[in-house]
């Protein structure tokens, strides 16, 4: 009746990838069963009601630019479909965890949300992407992807409160996942940079490996470092500081901070770092942790990991340090 099918598929952000899609009634649906309970990816055309979405369909399972790259930017719809494969690869492959629930949930992703719209949101149930208009294109890009997946995760795991100091680890959570999976999937990008492939206006939305380029601190309570209430309280701004901590921790890094606090960080690598990150995220962090809990289990996932007195503990303190979060 209906059948897995590998597919080539010419994407808007990625060049032509492998992507499973589904067999059915004498054509194609972007629809994967392979994974988990499956992913789908459905088509919103503009609208903005789930439940009147339909399947993106190709004929002979070669979905090409020809035929995807049109005006109403049908190839996004591809790109989305394979950030939430990847994604769901990368938690299974890295972190032995199955879709973003860890029980195989379903991974559901809506493309052509609305008209011009310029965002993308986890709605709690499922993955939902705008076309963008001015300052974006569309916002299906794997690292967007991977970022609204990462959502699901907390979710399911600490569940940070989406406010304030929580919020704004919430958003830093989603970054890492952002740079791990398009590091993993897609490595000659730019890990660093959030949405680089989607941005009209900016290099990027984000930067990792320097917050303050594109307005956010890379110093807890240092430069940018936002104290109003608007965004849930800055949650996209303060978020920089766990983005420029899993850098350093990463990469290394060596310097003066904004609170004047000299560092020099040897990186341990993404995977290492990875690895601390999630085990902080789904064992030890909860709803209302702040920045000093994440240093302080930081600190207990990586010797719970790699032992007492190891290089990843060292290094994880000192890149707490680096950025401000003391003990
Ligand atoms: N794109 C934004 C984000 O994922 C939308 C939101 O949920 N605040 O952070
Ligand atoms: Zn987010």
């Amino acid at each position: 009746k209906h059948a897995a099918a590998t597919a080539s598929a010419a994407t808007r952000y990625s060049g032509t990838i492998s992507t499973t899609t589904d067999s059915y009634s004498g054509t194609y649906r972007l629809r994967d069963y392979t994974r988990g309970t499956g992913i789908e990816t459905y088509n919103c055309k503009t609208g903005t009601s789930y439940t009147a979405a339909v399947d993106f369909t190709d004929a002979d399972n070669n979905w090409t630019a020809a035929e995807f790259n049109n005006t109403a930017k049908d190839n996004a719809a591809l790109d989305a479909h394979w950030a939430a494969q990847m994604t769901y690869d990368y938690f299974k492959g890295k972190h032995n965890r199955n879709s973003y629930d860890n029980a195989g949930a379903k991974i559901k992703s809506y493309v052509h949300y609305d008209v011009n719209y310029e965002n993308a949101f986890w709605n709690g149930s499922v993955m939902t992407y705008g076309d963008g208009a001015t300052r974006f294109d569309a916002l299906t890009s794997l690292d967007v992807g991977a970022h609204e997946i990462g959502h699901a995760v907390c979710s399911s795991t600490a569940n940070l409160v989406y406010s304030n100091e929580s919020g704004a680890m919430n958003e830093g959570f989603s970054d890492i996942w952002a740079a791990a999976v398009e590091q993993y999937a897609a490595p000659t990008k730019s890990t660093w940079l959030i949405g680089e492939d989607i941005d009209n206006q900016r290099p990027s939305l984000r930067s990792m490996s320097d917050p303050n380029a594109e307005g956010q601190p890379d110093t807890y309570k240092g430069t940018n470092w936002y104290t109003g209430t608007g965004d849930n309280g800055g949650v996209h701004t303060n978020s920089g500081v766990l983005n420029h901590w899993f850098y350093i921790l990463s990469v290394g890094k060596s310097g003066t901070n904004d609170i004047g606090v000299s560092f020099n960080v040897t990186g341990i690598g993404i995977t290492d770092a990875a690895k601390i990150a999630y085990r902080m995220e789904s064992v030890y962090l909860t709803s209302n942790s702040v920045y000093a809990d994440a240093r302080t289990y930081a600190i207990q996932s990586a010797t719970d990991l790699f032992g007492a007195g190891s290089n990843q503990v060292i290094q994880t303190t000192n890149a707490w340090n680096a950025v401000g979060v003391g003990g």
